[in-house]
């Protein structure tokens, strides 16, 4: 456990990685009471080629997954990815009915006006980077 805790600070000790990551556009989508999931939505552009591999979500989020939606046999379904494959210089958008992170386990209702923290983890070149962002809680 110690040397768990020595490890985590030496990460986060190492000077600023590489991976210059812009993300703009955040929101998620409100809830009503008794509503276990909703989606966050952004524009990420990673200056080179990078993935988003995770996401973690604070506030009355408990879970958080990187999904993508697909047409399989004709019908619209969503899955987990590993890894968001974000291409140098490309903005990548995340979007209902595309690419989004499901916001999963909802302990209380997401609010029109409410902030979501988000950390996403990025990784290039074997290195990875934790981008700290607030998605606003939209109507629906
Ligand atoms: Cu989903």
């Amino acid at each position: 456990m110690k040397q768990m805790f020595i490890a985590t600070l030496c990460a986060l000790a190492l000077p600023a990685l590489a991976v210059d990551v812009t993300v703009a556009n955040a929101w998620a989508r409100a809830t009503v009471p008794g509503q276990p999931v909703s989606g966050a939505y952004f524009d990420i552009t990673a200056k080179t080629d990078a993935k988003l591999t995770k996401v973690t979500a604070g506030g009355n989020v408990g879970t958080a997954e990187v999904h993508e939606m697909k047409m399989d046999k004709g019908m619209m379904s969503m899955r987990p990815v590993a890894a968001l494959p974000l291409p140098a210089g490309k903005t990548v958008t995340l979007q209902p009915n595309g690419y989004h992170v499901m916001l999963m386990d909802l302990k209380g209702p997401l609010k029109s006006g409410e902030k979501v923290p988000l950390v996403l983890t990025v990784e290039a070149g074997g290195k990875s980077q934790q981008v700290k962002l607030d998605v606003v809680v939209k109507g629906q």
